[in-house]
């Protein structure tokens, strides 16, 4: 059976630690969530998350009616410290580990002999060891592993979430972890705490290669993604359905390309693979380029766009959020394309059914907030940034006489058709 936790901290109560704090409760485990910002502490201590994310609600409000989830400014006294704290990427592309060292800080104070530290952020390699020397200047009292391996009386593990927005209650339960301990009995003291909610396979390894498993998932499927949106551009010179290219080309037994878009965002697969390509000393081109090829595609579809649009163009351009169905605008490749689109003096209206206000950097350059219908009879060009329902929904007969570009690929109608090689191209041509 292994240890048995009885009062677990998190520290950082967002998109991660919230939900990860709110399935321990429901096992039964006194949690104590820690955040620094005390209106999303209020807030959770009323049973409400700060953020939306299918199912956590419900289950917010029975832990904290039930006392067994609280939230606080300050950390307290635990068994386990999970920390899950933001790790974002400098305006340079290196990692920027200021949450992660100030959480460290702030729970030294209260470490005991025994407790488990662990770090779910993603984070570059070695981060944890660093960890465990910060933690062993600020308290020379106690044993780190660093310096003690199996006789430190703390013990710490590198264990990275790897739950997918809009599925996270149910990916926490059911994927399969990876634990990184710094010795031994790190490995099985964060192995115990994990089966207390996981039900997926939990597998041991050692710091480092924990760190780097979490940055190499993210990285693949950025690849992938660059791949399929460097096809996009390569489909549209060549007037192919990039769509149909793609959905022929996975009935390959070993073929699974993922789907062109506007770009990347979201706060992990647009950052995370910098932090390899940070630490690779030049070796890391392909996942390099992979991250230009996305970070370039909205500029790409902003000049898609204006090659449809006429000067008085009124633009409709659906989506804001950094994919379908969520109201997370975190890095989001939309916001650019429309940015640059007011930018370059178009007439905007943008249609967000997640969110009640647009971003200031949109409201500043003039962009209109409307319903999708009222969006639709006001324009004449529509652009189609994110998959959500609604969009994928409207009926076609909405969409006749507009000027339409589908970054997603969702309306069939509206994807090239072209059985013969347009009048321009040549087999020699560039
Ligand atoms: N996207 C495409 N084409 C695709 C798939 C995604 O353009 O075929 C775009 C999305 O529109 C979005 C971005 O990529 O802008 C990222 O979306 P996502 O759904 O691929 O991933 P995230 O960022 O929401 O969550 C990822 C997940 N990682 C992997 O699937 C390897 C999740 O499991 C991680 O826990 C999460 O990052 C994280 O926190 O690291």
């Amino acid at each position: 059976m292994g240890r048995k936790f009885n009062k677990v901290s998190v520290i950082g109560l967002g998109y991660i630690g919230l939900p990860t704090a709110t399935v321990l409760a429901n096992r039964g485990v006194e949690v104590v969530g820690v955040d620094i910002n005390a209106k999303a502490v209020a807030e959770i201590n009323e049973g409400r998350a700060h953020f939306h994310e299918p199912d956590l609600d419900a289950m917010l409000e029975s832990v904290v009616k039930a006392g067994r989830l609280r939230a606080v400014t300050t950390p307290e006294a635990s068994e386990a410290f999970l920390i899950a704290v933001p790790t974002p990427v400098s305006e340079d592309a290196t990692p920027d580990l200021r949450y992660v060292e100030a959480a460290a800080a702030s729970i030294a104070l209260v470490l005991k002999a025994g407790d488990l530290v662990i770090l779910e952020s993603t984070s570059p390699v070695g981060t944890i060891e660093l960890l465990s020397h910060q933690l062993g200047i600020a308290r020379p009292d106690l044993k780190f592993p660093h310096g003690f391996g199996d006789e430190a009386d703390i013990l710490m593990a590198y264990c990275p979430e790897r739950i997918l927005p809009g599925r996270m209650m149910t990916e926490l339960v059911e994927n399969d972890r990876i634990i990184g301990g710094l010795n031994e009995a790190s490995v099985s003291a964060a192995m115990a705490l994990y089966r207390t909610f996981v039900r997926g396979q939990l597998v041991p390894t050692g710091g480092r290669t924990a760190e780097m498993v979490k940055l190499v998932e993210n990285a693949f499927r950025d690849v992938n993604i660059a791949f399929a949106n460097e096809l996009s551009k390569i489909c549209d010179h060549l007037r192919i359905d990039v769509w149909e290219v793609i959905a022929l080309a996975n009935h390959h037994p070993r073929v699974n390309i993922l789907n062109p878009g506007p770009g990347v965002g979201g706060h992990c697969i647009a950052v995370d693979p910098w932090f390899i390509v940070h630490s690779a000393n030049g070796l890391a081109p392909l996942i390099k380029t992979a991250r230009e090829v996305n970070d370039s595609k909205p500029m790409y579809v902003v000049g898609q766009v204006a090659a449809l649009a006429h000067p008085g163009s009124k633009i409709a351009c659906l989506g804001l959020a950094y994919k379908a169905d969520t109201d997370d605008l975190r890095e989001s490749p939309a916001i650019d394309v429309v940015e640059e689109l007011a930018l370059a003096g178009y007439d905007i209206v943008a249609v967000e059914p997640n969110v009640t206000e647009l971003p200031l950097r949109l409201r500043n350059k003039g962009v209109q907030q409307a319903d999708l219908e009222a969006a639709l009879e006001q324009s004449d060009v529509v652009v189609l940034l994110v998959d959500h329902r609604e969009f994928k929904e409207l009926a076609s007969s909405s969409l006749e006489g507009k000027r339409v570009y589908d970054t997603r690929g969702v309306w069939p109608q509206f994807r090239t058709r072209s059985h013969v090689a347009p009048a321009s191209f040549s087999i020699a041509a560039e």
